[in-house]
């Protein structure tokens, strides 16, 4: 962000701050963030509750998908889960496998196609394998919704078919059966934006409702779906879906409930994983942040570089014992994971490096790159150089596949202006993939350059956009303890950027040669990451922050983390 050319609050302190009632303050701030929602979104920040769980009777599809399991269920007859490889795939899986074992149900097996042998998703190598395990229902959790020909094959040897998906159904390739998609046709779930853990979750709610006329369940006997919202939690955070409405409810309760297991003595059945993860990690609190940064990218190393099945027996460890195994075993997946990382960061920050100073888009594309972590690098690229950034990598296929992430642009529209060039593309906004013949890159780089270098001459120096304007004094204790109520962030809910006007700075202590620090004040600190030196500090600036806490050793500090500062 270092182009910025200056900072504008979208609510100036002169439209909100009444100095005759400062003692307000906190209430005024948090009612400014509440506003700044659209009106529905509003009350599940107020007094979100369980009880507003929308029922499933209006998801299209559940009432027959419930009868299929209840027949096999009833029958004996053989279920196959197949999952997808990430961590929503997996968290989705173990749902549906938690739910088979607490109705005493063993005929089923779990599958979920590894990338590097089946190819990724529901490939005909992946069906291959489904066909062998002779399964007479198939459920799909996360993935499916595009699969047509592949489904089509299964529905061909009698097996039945249920996919339940949240991805966007593509009218060329619904496949012809039964579907549970909150984003289908006809669908009146009144929440759309589940993550696919989210769409299983609620499924087994219309399940569960009945296998209560089935069975005379008395008290306590039923089992408690609320109590596996550790695994909806982990699935909604890590795969990025807005985090309100039913999403933040989900969130929420997860994230506090998992606080509390790890709390207690000894682990009940199904969560020794979390005590593990806990004690390995040494966390003593469950946020977003811990699910995006820590186990997130540990369930997903599995995946990228071996078998995203790993992620599912880790979740579901029996004892201690197999829970800490199993977790080193991942933990070594992803240490691999992370020096793979770091040697292809570094080399595609030298090639964008030698790009940067040309054309606008930046492209890097090298065969040592691995195939599961383009993504990934893709993102480091675009927050490094602020540029629309396309990582790409040779795969399997033959065909090379590249992963394409943008801040401020359209990836979509970009790569829709090229689509000459490319097999295949997909994504959303700001994250993309796509797959390209070799001998098309040279022409596909040139396209992607031009579109860049147009489209970004419009917005060359940048202003950035702050939520709220502050007095430093402001930001007390009190005003952290009160911002907590919007926890947990995550899309669509991220936290405020607060601006403020800084008379003079002191000089900054620098961290490692790059970050910069101030001590405001003792528990009172300002951090600038990867900060620009400028020796400055006694003119006036505007600065763009979020507010944090920090635990060290014992001393709680407040903490301004900047995001941008530019003189006034
Ligand atoms: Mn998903």
């Amino acid at each position: 962000m270092n182009q910025v050319a200056a900072i504008v609050p979208n609510i100036p302190l002169s439209t909100w701050y009444n100095e005759e009632s400062p003692n307000q303050v906190e209430e005024d701030i948090a009612q400014l963030i509440i506003e700044s929602f659209a009106p529905d979104d509003r009350s599940a920040f107020l007094q979100p509750s369980l009880e507003d769980i929308p029922d499933p009777v209006s998801l299209k599809g559940a009432n027959i998908a419930v009868d299929m399991l209840l027949d096999a269920i009833n029958k004996n007859k053989k279920v196959l889960i197949v999952g997808d490889y990430d961590v929503d795939g997996i968290t989705s899986t173990v749902l549906m496998t938690r739910f088979l074992k607490i109705m005493k149900f063993s005929n089923f097996e779990s599958f979920i196609p590894n990338r590097f042998i089946h190819g990724y998703g529901l490939t005909a190598r992946s069906v291959d394998e489904i066909l062998l395990k002779n399964p007479d229902l198939v459920i799909t959790v996360d993935n499916g919704i595009t699969a047509k020909n592949e489904i089509d094959r299964i529905q061909k040897t009698g097996a039945k078919v249920i996919v339940t998906d949240h991805h966007l159904p593509q009218e060329n390739s619904h496949p012809d059966c039964v579907i549970i998609n909150p984003k289908q046709k006809n669908c009146s779930y009144p929440f759309k934006d589940l993550s696919g853990v989210g769409v299983v979750f609620v499924f087994l709610i219309a399940v569960r409702a009945a296998l209560r006329k089935q069975f005379d369940w008395k008290e306590g006997q039923q089992p408690n779906l609320l109590h596996h919202l550790d695994l909806v939690a982990i699935g909604t955070i890590a795969d990025q879906v807005p985090l309100l409405g039913l999403n933040r409810l989900f969130a929420k309760y997860g994230l506090d409930q998992m606080t509390r297991r790890i709390q207690q003595n000894g682990a009940d059945e199904f969560f020794h994983y979390l005590k593990v993860f806990a004690e390995k990690t040494h966390v003593r609190f469950f946020d977003s942040n811990c699910i995006a940064f820590r186990l997130a990218p540990m369930l997903n190393a599995t995946g990228r570089m071996k078998d995203a099945m790993a992620g599912v027996g880790f979740l579901l460890s029996e004892t201690e014992q197999i829970a800490i195994s199993r977790y080193n075993y991942i933990e070594r997946l992803n240490l691999k994971r992370r020096k793979k990382q770091k040697t292809m960061v570094k080399l595609a920050i030298e090639q964008a490096s030698r790009l940067v100073e040309q054309k606008q888009g930046l492209l890097v594309y090298d065969n040592s790159f691995h195939e599961g972590l383009i993504g990934i690098v893709a993102s480091r690229l675009s927050d490094q150089f602020n540029q629309p950034s396309i990582v790409v990598s040779d795969s399997e296929s033959g065909m090379l596949k590249a992963s394409a992430r943008t801040k401020n642009e359209n990836i979509m529209e970009i790569l829709q202006e090229c689509e000459m060039y490319l097999e295949g593309f997909g994504g959303h906004v700001n994250a993309a993939g796509f797959s390209i013949k070799k001998a098309n890159l040279e022409k596909f780089h040139h396209c992607y350059t031009d579109v860049c270098t147009r489209i970004m001459l419009n917005h060359k120096s940048e202003i950035f956009k702050a939520d709220i304007e502050v007095k430093l004094e402001m930001l007390t204790q009190k005003l952290i303890d009160r911002l907590k109520m919007f926890e947990p962030f995550g899309q669509e809910n991220k936290k405020t950027i607060f601006m403020l006007q800084a008379q003079a700075l002191p000089i900054p202590i620098v961290l490692t040669g790059k970050h910069l620090k101030w001590i405001l004040k003792p528990d009172l600190e300002m951090i600038y990451w990867n900060g620009v030196v400028t020796t400055d500090y006694d003119s006036r600036f505007n600065i763009a922050f979020t507010l944090s806490e920090n635990f060290y050793r014992g001393q709680k500090k407040r903490q301004l983390i900047v995001d941008a500062m530019v003189p006034s």
